[in-house]
């Protein structure tokens, strides 16, 4: 039912036909309050009905309890660093690990509970890291081992883990193993790489990742051969079909295990393994997964997440849900959410997180994003539009899964203008802290622009004002901080007769919440849900929705864009 927004403290009654017509031609004298007393009652006070207070547990002991264990990464909030953007400490411009740890205390503020560090080891940065030239050691420019280590403890002694980005597709062409790969075609590591007489081959028909160039085969003048790569040219893909490769990337999963990281992120792990019947997650690739997960297995409360590099289902990212990854990204929100919320309609989002429920087996859990690295930030996919951002992020987390918020994040941190790698830099611009020159970020010149408006969006000023993207950002993690349902809880969407109210059920075996989401951005709209069940009354915790239950029934109304998390048990 699409309505037009209705006064304060008055929302219609079950039934009724609202007459905003009528009651708006007679606005403001007293004759418009005699003929609204005697229509056909189209709004009722809402104070009529007191909201129940559930009894409210120690959210901070349930944080600690469901944070502790094998399964405390299906309740963490995690947060992915760019280091070379978040904090410089030394005045060259550049982000690095004691700067990151400085901040520590802010982002543990913030609600964050594990952080992914995209790489910081030795990289000609060609791919801004993502090329990595030696995989067990700290790029100077982000600090040495000790500094590594000094944030790891700093990090633990918060309560909070860390996981590290490898990247074990490909290397850099600086790396010594390619250095000796390309030498000739007899040497130890002649075929740790891929090579090929000519620009192609019958067993690797895969082409390079779209945007990245139009051949994945360059010629290397020093052997004499091509060699194969999905990505830049600068990072030629390492031959897992060679035993002693395979053993050697796992080996630098162990060496960091060691070194007391809690999991990682796994960057493009389904291309690890080309074939002629393939390209991308083919049985090696998942054979090598699950040597990967038993390796994590053998250490306490590891986690690792995979990148996947379609769109659709991640099922085959976790086997049987217990031998291959704990998470997988969900490209399909995290990439498509803008468009949908350009569009009024709750059912590609209540068919989506349906679906996954589905479709994942039993014990697995995606990753949920709305923005990362790879893509412009979301408040610029959101067109700008806070109240937009805002739902985004709500569905984020409070739909199954897990939430991974990009630095920034909290801020609505608006797009770089300089490019210095490539295009997606508009995403890696550093963080502006305080007002000031380099606003809190370095004293020296940093190493890329800042984003636009960060008089704006500098963490002084948005946590000055209470009604802040970034204050609305902290209790939204707060919401879910040490809330059991929203980390492993059930979902039940709940159909409406309104196809733009998103509304939806997160149950434990001790509490139910429901979430209300406006997709409408024009109109206020009341819907009900007539087999909702709800096992009690509705206390509102976030937003400006409204929830009343009648019987088996219950009616939500939402403003224009509007929002709700209820607590009905
Ligand atoms: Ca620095
Ligand atoms: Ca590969």
């Amino acid at each position: 039912m699409r309505t037009r927004a209705h006064p304060p403290g008055c929302e219609p009654r079950r039934g009724a036909v609202p007459r905003p017509l009528r009651a708006h031609s007679f606005r403001g004298g007293p004759l418009a309050a005699v003929l609204l007393a005697l229509a056909p009652a189209a709004c009722t006070p809402s104070a009529s009905a007191p909201e129940p207070v559930y009894e409210e547990k120690d959210r901070a002991a349930e944080a600690a309890r469901l944070l502790s264990g094998p399964d405390w990464f299906r309740h963490a909030v995690f947060y992915e660093v760019y280091v070379r953007s978040l904090q410089d400490s030394n005045g060259d411009g550049i982000g690095d690990l004691p700067g990151l740890t400085s901040r520590l205390d802010a982002l543990k503020a913030l609600g964050v509970d594990a952080l992914w560090l995209m790489p910081i080891m030795p990289s000609p940065f060609a791919d801004s890291g993502y090329d990595v030239s030696d995989y067990r050691a700290i790029s100077p420019e982000y600090g040495t081992m000790a500094d590594f280590e000094a944030l790891r403890d700093a990090a633990h002694a918060r309560g909070m883990r860390l996981f590290l980005d490898l990247v074990l597709n490909h290397t850099s062409v600086e790396h010594p193993w390619f250095q000796e790969s390309r030498l000739d075609r007899t040497n130890p590591r002649a075929d740790w790489y891929l090579w090929s007489d000519t620009p192609g081959r019958p067993d690797l028909p895969c082409g390079p990742v779209p945007t990245f160039g139009t051949s994945a085969w360059t010629w290397d003048p020093v052997r004499g051969q091509y060699y194969f790569h999905r990505f830049y040219p600068s990072q030629p893909d390492l031959n897992h079909w060679n035993p002693d490769v395979a053993d050697a990337t796992l080996d630098v999963a162990r060496f960091w295990l060691g070194r007391g990281v809690d999991g990682f992120r796994f960057d493009v792990i389904g291309l690890l393994y080309e074939s002629a019947a393939g390209c991308s997650m083919i049985p090696e690739t998942v054979a090598y997964i699950q040597r990967l997960r038993t390796l994590l297995d053998a250490y306490r409360d590891r986690a690792m997440v995979a990148e996947p590099t379609w769109f659709g289902s991640t099922a085959p990212f976790y086997g049987d849900g217990r031998d291959m990854f704990h998470m997988a990204f969900d490209f399909d929100y995290g990439l498509g959410w803008g468009l949908t919320f350009a569009e009024s309609s709750a059912q590609p989002l209540a068919d989506h997180f349906s679906a996954i429920a589905q479709d994942l087996p039993p014990g697995a859990q995606n990753a949920i994003y709305i923005g990362s690295h790879d893509v412009p930030r979301a408040f610029e996919r959101a067109n700008g539009i806070a109240s937009r951002w805002r739902r985004a992020a709500l569905v984020q987390m409070t739909m199954p899964g897990t939430p991974f918020v990009y630095y920034g994040e909290e801020l609505a941190l608006r797009s770089g203008t300089q490019v210095v790698v490539d295009a997606r830099d508009r995403a890696r611009a550093p963080v502006p802290w305080a007002p000031g020159v380099g606003w809190g970020f370095t004293t020296g010149q940093p190493w890329i622009a800042f984003g636009a408006e960060p008089e704006r969006t500098n963490v002084e000023a948005e946590k000055a004002d209470p009604s802040s993207n970034y204050a609305f950002y902290r209790s939204l993690l707060s919401l879910r901080r040490g809330r059991e349902a929203f980390g492993t809880g059930s979902l039940r969407v709940l159909p409406t007769d309104d196809p733009s109210i998103l509304l939806y059920v997160r149950e434990s075996a001790d509490e139910t919440y429901v979430v209300a989401v406006g997709m409408d951005e024009g109109a206020s709209h009341t819907g009900v849900a007539s087999g909702a069940n709800l096992p009690g009354d509705a206390q509102r915790l976030l937003g400006d929705a409204r929830l009343v239950r009648d019987g088996t029934a219950a009616r939500v109304t939402v403003p224009p864009a509007g929002m709700g998390v209820f607590r009905v048990r």
